[in-house]
């Protein structure tokens, strides 16, 4: 049972504040907050976090479906495993299709054995959340206003202090540390002075165009398709639900794309020589999704760490956000750890520099496979033919199928 070590009225700036304490501070309920405070908690280590969404829009925000090997040995380490081990789809391979031809990734013989698993982020978070909540965890959600303060490096007279309004009454959470988990448009990354971080950024010309339809999947596996009218993507959430992107302008109007256009558009992107078909399904959902790669360096201010979207962004061809959050959250929780049973401070020091290495090798994947499936607005018939020529080489050579196969399943922990 989490208890909270204090609960008292002060007064801060002249508002009377309801005041909470607790060893880590948490903002944000995505896979990077919910992961950390489970973690946390396996190591005794009381945290509360913190959401401005509500419990329903975190468990239905449609976003991500690929978890590598390392995260769903997690998620089961965590106790949050049992019912992806049961509705989620293990996956040894991808397909990349090309010129009309199919090209199978075979992961289980090019990385011995390992797979990934197709089970959807929000149904994920569903499991991270009833367990947490389970075993006593505080998350409080429809939190606003949120604020930080007394974290920097500079010698400040009080502790770290998250700043919030829950059910319009003003509160505040004194903590040890601060976990900024509150994604790409959250408040922790910019709460640190101008000067301290460097931001790496890069935008692309396109977007995906992503549908949920209810349709058998086409395919076992993923195709990833590369097409002279674009890149398109068949993937999965269930036997019954198909996920289905189309590259598409970064500005693209969802008024210009009606179900019949989706569909003719995936059939001729996905079209193949070898007699597949793929089979439509009533639309349930779309959207647009714009493409970035991102990195702030360091990831850690003083008592704040920045985990997951806080800290990085990735184009989701490699589908790797989600995988990435939870390889940031296990170091941190690893470095608590260390601090709160030995004292040592040396693993918080080295977070943001041990996490950056794995970000930045992620970043390169990322990149990599977005530039090789999609067609750029700048490119000339060089850089096609060369493209082609590069999937030519990955699906023929076992080297370069290998290399794709083991960045896909996902790169070892440090
Ligand atoms: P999240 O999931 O954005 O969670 C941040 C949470 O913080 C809350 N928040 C605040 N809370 C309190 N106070 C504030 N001031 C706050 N501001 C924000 C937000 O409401 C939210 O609940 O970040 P996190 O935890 O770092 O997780 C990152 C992943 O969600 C993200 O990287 C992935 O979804 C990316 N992604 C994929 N990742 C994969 O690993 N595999 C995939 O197959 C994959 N496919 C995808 C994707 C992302 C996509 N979209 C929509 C961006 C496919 C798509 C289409
Ligand atoms: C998804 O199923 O949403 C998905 C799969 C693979 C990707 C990105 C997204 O690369």
């Amino acid at each position: 049972m989490v208890t909270f070590a204090t609960r008292s009225v002060q007064v801060f700036e002249g508002i009377a504040q309801r005041s909470m304490r607790t060893k880590v501070g948490i903002i944000g309920a995505g896979p990077a907050g919910l992961v950390l405070s489970h973690l946390l908690h396996l190591q005794g280590i009381e945290s509360v976090v913190l959401e401005t969404r509500s419990r329903q829009y975190c468990e239905e925000r449609v976003r991500a479906g690929v978890l590598e090997q390392g995260t769903v040995d997690l998620l089961n380490e965590i106790g949050a495993g049992a019912r992806m081990m049961r509705e989620g789809m293990v996956h040894y391979g991808v397909n990349l299709r090309f010129s009309g031809r199919t090209h199978h990734i075979d992961f289980r013989e090019l990385t011995g054995g390992r797979g990934i698993m197709i089970y959807a982020q929000h149904e994920v978070i569903k499991d991270l959340v009833k367990a947490r909540l389970a075993s006593g965890g505080q998350i409080l959600f429809e939190v606003e206003d949120v604020s930080i303060r007394d974290f920097g490096e500079t010698k400040s007279s009080g502790k770290p202090t998250i700043l919030f309004r829950k059910d319009g009454e003003a509160q505040q959470l004194v903590c040890d540390f601060i976990a900024g988990c509150d994604g790409s448009h959250g408040i922790c990354r910019s709460s640190i002075p101008e000067g301290i971080i460097t931001s790496f950024e890069r935008t692309y010309p396109f977007a995906w165009l992503g549908i949920l339809a209810e349709a058998p999947p086409s395919s076992e596996e993923l195709i990833y398709s590369y097409h002279d009218r674009g890149f398109a993507l068949l993937s999965m959430r269930s036997p019954q639900i198909s996920r289905l992107y189309l590259q598409c302008k970064p500005d693209e109007d969802l008024n210009e794309w009606p179900d019949e256009r989706i569909w003719q558009e995936l059939h001729t992107r996905l079209t193949s020589t070898e007699g597949w078909t793929l089979t439509e399904g009533r639309i349930i959902q779309k959207g647009v999704t714009g493409m970035r790669s991102a990195v702030i360096e360091p990831m850690q201010y003083g008592k704040l760490f920045i985990a997951g979207d806080a800290a990085h962004i990735v184009p989701p061809t490699g589908a790797k956000g989600l995988n990435l959050a939870v390889a940031d959250v296990r170091v941190l929780a690893r470095a608590f750890s260390e601090y709160y049973s030995a004292g040592r401070q040396n693993p918080l020091e080295a977070y943001s520099i041990t996490c950056l290495r794995r970000v930045w090798k992620v970043q390169r994947f990322s990149w990599w496979m977005t530039s090789l499936l999609h067609r750029w607005e700048s490119e000339n018939a060089f850089d096609h033919r060369r493209q082609l020529a590069e999937l030519d080489y990955l699906t023929s050579s076992r080297a370069a199928s290998q290399t794709l196969a083991e960045n896909y399943v996902g790169l070892p922990m440090e």
